[in-house]
């Protein structure tokens, strides 16, 4: 799989997708790691699949986008969200309608792996933190939400949403509606 998200991406000629490549490959190995380490239970064919995908609609044109929402029949609305959000949104039907991956449990993992949501399931919490805490991620910020990583998932991805929200908060972004149900679900558990 990753050969074709290689080829992908690399069609897509944008000057970042090498970066991205690796993002992809390390995201898989973190979460692969995390699932044996944390003993979470997963299958870690379904973990390494969703986290080379997670970011498989990244390089999509609007166009595309605007496309495959015609196909699906998608309410047009969600072409007026924003621009960082498409990739999550659309990954699951592009991930579906080209590699015909129909586990609702990987596609969910995929639409939610920006923002987070209240209550997610273990894949979907550990593809969220995967991709905040992989290994060409550098900084404090990170590196403290990976310590918590290693003994502890909902904790860390409590920690990860909350300077996720501090973050946009002191940058006068707007948080979706989604982090924010996330950011309140979570931080019961930022506690113990
Ligand atoms: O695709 P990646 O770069 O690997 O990472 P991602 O899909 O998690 O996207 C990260 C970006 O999404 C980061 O710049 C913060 C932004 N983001 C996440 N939640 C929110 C948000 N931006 C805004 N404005 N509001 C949110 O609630
Ligand atoms: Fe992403
Ligand atoms: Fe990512």
């Amino acid at each position: 799989m990753k050969e074709i998200l290689k080829k992908k991406f690399s069609l897509s000629n944008n000057p970042e997708w090498r970066e991205r490549y690796e993002h992809s490959l390390a995201v898989a190995k973190v979460a692969v790691f995390l699932n044996e380490h944390l003993n979470l239970g997963l299958d870690s064919e379904k973990v390494y699949l969703t986290g080379i995908l997670h970011d498989y609609a990244k390089f999509e044109s609007f166009n595309n986008f605007k496309k495959i929402s015609e196909k699906y029949d998608l309410d047009s609305k969600l072409l007026k969200e924003s621009h960082k959000l498409y990739h999550a949104f659309f990954g699951p039907l592009f991930v579906k309608d080209e590699l015909g991956i129909d586990d609702s449990e990987i596609l969910n993992a995929i639409r939610y792996h920006t923002t987070g949501k209240e209550n997610m399931s273990t894949l979907e919490e550990l593809i969220f933190l995967a991709d905040y805490i992989e290994e060409n991620r550098i900084g404090e910020i990170y590196e403290k939400v990976r310590k918590v990583a290693y003994t502890d998932l909902k904790k860390a991805v409590a920690l990860e949403l909350k300077q996720l929200v501090d973050y946009l908060s002191s940058q006068g972004k707007d948080i979706y509606i989604d982090t924010l149900n996330a950011y309140n679900y979570y931080k019961k558990y930022l506690e113990n």
